[in-house]
């Protein structure tokens, strides 16, 4: 697709779907260029008065509503990453009318290599640690995309130039639209089941985060996780096209018995045969080895950072925020938040190997799926307590009472009104060593 519709050549009547950050960003760019621009948003004037303070009336605004006819007399519609498939996207989609997102229409504006990171969980932390691998190149950088800042955004920058880098996370939302996103490297960390409240099962799921490979040909880097059963059987099918890399935080031979390209050893990480010693690392847990294995092959894969910059920034890289960071002490308890874990294998992630008996505060939204797996987790790793708030507080509820098994001492599930009353039992129910974990 060209987008020379943008630009104000021929038809130029643009839609964005949502005003949220990613459909601002978009209408600013698609307005700058000389497109007539309509932004439509299912809030109402009001709760969008930020929004619109922010673009004024050089864009026509369409709140608290979505017209069809807005949708059919479009040239170009161009929807935010958290509008699902709704009526009057259906509708104009059959009726030919042409319908993207903000990731495919930046891409085509952009030149830079670009690396593109997807999967359940990690995205954020792979992108932000292949991000400081790419600062130090001395390169002009964009890091974004999901972590925050619209990739569209980088157009125009040097970073988007021949001369720069651009590392992207990408959500499934996002790739459902890319058709020609064609990423210099690609990581594919891991797929469990999340966002089912949109996709009609994991099969839908994992097919929306395979659209980042679609392009991927010749010298390009496929990274993907030897441990995930749906990413491994992918990256073997990608071999005929792509270069393929392999990482695993738990072996060394992966189920065909090859000789994975990145691994973990007692003396630290080792990555195209490079290593990384276990002393400079400062990310713990498992899950973030793995993390930190895909940045460097990403990184290292067709060589866009070299070994020292690839191993300088992982030696100064530290937890995001919010990602099981510690966040306080007091009597005795350690207050761990760890609010990104937002799905029940993030929330497993985060358990597995606690060194700390710990109460858990958990519920939030229910995404579909099944929360058996975070019971286990809860179980096998002393967990005294489950404070439940929210909307999925009754699903984890029945989930804790379905697993009852005699081998365990019964959990102590609290039921709590608000976050501070869930701070409060949390304390409450916790003894003097113990953490108190927040994955809502
Ligand atoms: N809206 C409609 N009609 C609808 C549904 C929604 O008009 O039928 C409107 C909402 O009223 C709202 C707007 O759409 O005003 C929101 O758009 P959006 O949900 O696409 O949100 P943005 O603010 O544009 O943020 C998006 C990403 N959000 C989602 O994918 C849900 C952000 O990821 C991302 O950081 C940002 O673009 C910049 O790229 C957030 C996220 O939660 C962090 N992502 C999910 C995840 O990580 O699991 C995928
Ligand atoms: P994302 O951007 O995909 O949501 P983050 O890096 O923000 O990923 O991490 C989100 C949550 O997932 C954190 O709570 C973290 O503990 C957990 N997590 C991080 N990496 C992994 C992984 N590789 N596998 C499982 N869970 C992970």
């Amino acid at each position: 697709m060209d987008y020379d519709i943008v630009a104000g050549v021929g038809p130029n009547k643009v839609l964005v779907v949502g005003a949220g950050k990613t459909g601002l960003a978009v209408a600013r760019f698609c307005m700058e260029r000389g497109a007539q621009v309509t932004v439509t948003d299912s809030r109402t004037g009001a709760e969008l008065h930020a929004a619109r303070a922010e673009l004024g009336e050089r864009v026509t605004w369409e709140l608290g509503r979505h017209m069809q006819s807005s949708f059919l007399g479009a040239d170009l519609i161009v929807v935010s990453p958290g509008v699902p498939e709704i009526e009057p996207l259906a509708v104009a989609r059959k009726k030919g009318v042409r319908v993207t997102g903000e990731i495919e229409l930046a891409a085509s504006f952009i030149q830079a290599p670009l690396v593109g990171v997807t999967g359940t969980n990690g995205k954020s932390t792979v992108t932000a640690l292949a991000g400081e691998m790419a600062r130090r190149t001395g390169k002009p950088t964009f890091v974004g995309g999901n972590l925050g800042t619209p990739l569209i955004t980088a157009v125009g920058t040097p970073a988007a130039t021949l001369a720069g880098l651009v590392v992207v996370e990408l959500s499934s939302f996002q790739l459902e639209t890319a058709e020609k996103l064609h990423p210099r490297a690609a990581a594919f960390l891991n797929l469990t089941p999340d966002h089912l409240d949109r996709y009609a099962g994991v099969a839908a799921y994992g097919a929306a985060k395979l659209k980042l490979a679609a392009n991927l040909a010749g010298d390009d880097v496929a990274v993907v996780n030897a441990d995930d059963p749906f990413f491994w059987a992918a990256g073997e099918r990608l071999r005929k096209r792509t270069r393929v890399r392999t990482f695993s935080a738990g072996r060394a031979r992966d189920d065909n018995g090859r000789a994975i390209d990145g691994f973990v050893d007692g003396a630290g990480l080792v990555a195209l045969g490079e290593r990384y010693p276990a002393g400079e690392l400062q990310l713990v847990g498992r899950h973030n080895l793995g993390n930190a294995l895909a940045a460097l092959l990403l990184m290292r894969g067709n060589e866009l950072v070299s070994y020292d910059q690839a191993r300088a920034a992982l030696a100064a890289f530290r937890p995001l925020p919010h990602r099981m960071q510690l966040v306080g002490e007091r009597r005795g308890l350690r207050f761990y938040d760890d609010s990104k874990a937002t799905n029940v294998d993030s929330v497993v992630a985060g358990l597995d190997g606690f060194p700390t008996p710990l109460v858990l505060i958990a519920g939030g939204r229910d995404k579909g799926g099944s929360y058996a797996p975070m019971v286990r987790a809860m179980r096998d790793n002393r967990c005294r307590a489950v404070v439940l708030i929210g909307e999925a507080a009754d699903q984890i509820d029945a989930a804790i009472r379905e697993a009852d098994d005699p081998a365990y001492d019964p959990l102590v599930v609290v039921r709590a009104a608000s976050m501070a009353d869930a701070v409060a039992r949390a304390v409450a129910a916790a003894q003097p060593g113990d953490a108190v974990v927040l994955s809502p």
